[in-house]
C-alpha cells in the first residue's frame, strides 16, 4: 500500500501496539563516511538546485511554486499563500543549513518544479532532547504529480540532513501515512463572519441571519488583560523560562533557548505576532500568546482573492485566565484585520476552543517523526509542538 514509505525508518502499522519494541530511533546512525555523497538520480529532464532563500530571484521563484502548487483543501477552494517574508523566516533559524533548502528544476527551461525543506531543531521525546530537521513545504508542480517525484526529494532532503549527523525528523501533513504520532483537528474561530460565509469558507448556521452571525462573532473593541501589550527583545529572556516551564509537560515539545524564542516569537510585521502581559506592580511577565500569519488563496471568487489567517502557535498562562488571554489575542487579531483565526487541539486549546467559539473545520492535521518510535499514538493535548 505504501511502497515508498514501507521502506522507510518510520513507526509502521505492523508494529502498532507491539510492546515488545521499545521508544526511540528505529537505526541506529551510520558513520558520515557511510553516507551516500552523490544526490539521487532525478528523471533525465530535471536537475537538482540549492534554493538560497537570501536571495530575491530564488525566495520569489519558491514563493510562485508554492502559491500556485501547494496545500488546498479538500475541496480545492483555498490554497495556503505563505508570503516571501514568511518563507524567509521560516527557512532561516539559527543553525539552519542553505544545502536543506532544496529545488527541481526542469534542465531546458530551468523552471522551479519541486521543492522540499529541511530546519535544524532540537525536539524533546519524553526525557530526550533529540537533534532533528523539521521537514516542511514539500511540493511537486501540479503538471508532474503521481510520477515519484516525492519519495525522490524525500529521500534526498534525507541525505542532506545524515551529512550534517543529525538522524530524526519531524513534519506534519494533511494526508494519512505510517504512522502519525499523533492526529490533530483544525478549529476555526470567525472574525469577519460575513466574508468567510461569502467566499464559501463557513456557512450560516441553521436559523441563523447574517446580522445574528456578525453579533454572535461580536469582539470587545480593546483587551481586557491589564499589561498586555506587543512582545518586546528585552521580554526574551522571560518568555524563553515561561515557554521552558511551559512545555516541560508535554511528551513532544521543541526545547527552546533564548536564540530560538527571539527568531521563533519576536513579532515580525505579518509573519509573527507575540503579546505578552506585563504584571501592573512586579512589571514580572506572567503570560504570553502569539500567532503567525498564513493567508490562503481564494480559489476562483468573483469579490475575493485573499483569506488572512491567524494560526495560533505557542500560549502560556500563569496568572491570566487562558480564556481571557487568548479573547485577548482574537481581540488584536480582528484590529489587525485577520478574517479567520485558526487553531488546533494542541496543548490546553480545548480549554478556550469552544467557550471562544471557534468550530471544528473539515480538516484534520497528522504528525510524524522520522526515525522515532513511539510506543502508542499521543492525545493532541500531550503534543506540544507546532510547526509552520
Ligand atoms: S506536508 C505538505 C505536502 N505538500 C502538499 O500537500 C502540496 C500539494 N501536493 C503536492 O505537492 C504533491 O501531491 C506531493 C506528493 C509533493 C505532496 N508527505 O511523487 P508522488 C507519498 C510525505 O507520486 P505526488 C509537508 O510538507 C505518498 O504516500 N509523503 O506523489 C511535510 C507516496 O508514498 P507511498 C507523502 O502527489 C513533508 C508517494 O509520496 C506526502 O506527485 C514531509 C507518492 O509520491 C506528504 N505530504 O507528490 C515529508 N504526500 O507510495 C517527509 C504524498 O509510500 C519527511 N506522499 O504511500 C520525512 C523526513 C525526512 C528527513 C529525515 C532526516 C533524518
Ligand atoms: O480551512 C479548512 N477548512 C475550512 C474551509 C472548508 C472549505 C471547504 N473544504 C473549514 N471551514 C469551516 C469553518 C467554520 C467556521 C465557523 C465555525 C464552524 C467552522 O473547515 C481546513 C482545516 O479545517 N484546511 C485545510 O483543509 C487545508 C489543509 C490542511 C492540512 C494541512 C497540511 C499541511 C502542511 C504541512 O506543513
Amino acid at each position: 500500500k505504501h511502497k515508498f514509505w514501507e521502506t522507510q525508518p518510520v513507526g509502521q502499522y505492523k508494529d502498532l501496539g507491539n510492546s515488545s519494541l521499545s521508544e526511540g530511533p528505529i537505526e541506529a546512525p551510520t558513520p558520515l563516511s557511510e553516507v551516500k555523497q552523490e544526490p539521487y538520480n532525478l528523471p533525465s529532464q530535471y536537475e537538482w538546485t540549492t534554493c538560497d532563500m537570501g536571495s530575491e530571484e530564488t525566495c520569489n521563484e519558491v514563493y510562485n511554486l508554492l502559491k500556485n502548487n501547494y496545500v488546498e483543501d479538500d475541496e480545492n477552494m483555498f490554497r495556503f499563500n505563505y508570503s516571501k517574508e514568511f518563507l524567509r523566516w521560516a527557512l532561516h533559524p539559527p543553525g539552519y543549513y542553505t544545502s536543506w533548502h532544496i529545488g527541481v528544476r526542469a534542465k531546458a527551461s530551468k523552471k522551479l518544479v519541486a521543492f522540499i525543506t529541511g530546519v535544524p531543531a532540537r525536539i524533546r521525546v519524553r526525557n530526550e532532547v533529540v537533534k532533528m530537521a523539521e521537514v516542511n513545504f514539500l511540493c511537486v508542480h501540479k503538471k508532474l504529480r503521481s510520477k515519484r517525484l516525492a519519495p525522490v526529494l524525500i529521500k534526498e532532503v534525507t541525505r542532506r540532513v545524515h551529512l550534517e549527523n543529525i538522524w530524526q525528523a519531524a513534519y506534519t501533513a494533511g494526508v494519512v501515512l505510517p504512522t502519525p504520532i499523533t492526529t490533530c483537528q483544525y478549529w476555526h474561530r470567525s472574525l469577519n463572519p460575513k466574508k468567510l460565509i461569502d467566499v464559501g469558507f463557513s456557512r450560516l448556521g441553521a436559523r441563523m441571519t447574517m446580522s445574528r452571525t456578525i453579533k454572535l462573532y461580536k469582539l470587545s473593541d480593546s483587551t481586557a488583560s491589564p499589561g498586555f501589550r506587543k512582545m518586546e527583545l528585552r521580554d526574551v529572556p522571560a518568555v524563553t523560562r515561561l515557554l521552558r516551564d511551559y512545555l516541560a509537560q508535554f511528551a513532544v515539545a521543541p526545547d527552546f533557548d533564548e536564540n530560538d524564542v527571539e527568531h521563533w516569537l519576536l513579532p515580525t510585521e505579518n509573519v509573527v505576532d507575540s503579546y505578552v502581559v506585563e504584571s501592573p506592580d512586579s512589571h514580572d511577565i506572567t503570560d504570553f500568546c502569539s500567532f503567525y500569519t498564513l493567508p490562503s488563496s481564494i480559489l476562483g471568487n468573483q469579490n475575493y482573492s485573499t483569506l488572512k489567517a491567524a494560526y495560533s502557535y505557542y500560549n502560556v498562562s500563569t496568572k491570566t485566565p487562558l480564556l481571557q488571554l487568548m479573547n485577548d489575542a482574537l481581540i488584536v487579531a480582528k484590529q489587525k484585520d485577520y478574517d479567520v483565526f485558526n487553531a488546533l487541539d494542541v496543548m490546553h486549546n480545548e480549554t478556550f476552543l469552544k467557550e471562544l467559539k471557534f468550530g471544528p473545520g473539515d480538516g484534520q492535521l497528522h504528525y510524524y517523526l522520522y526515525n522515532y518510535r513511539l510506543r502508542d499514538a499521543l492525545k493532541a493535548s500531550e503534543l506540544g509542538l507546532v510547526l509552520l
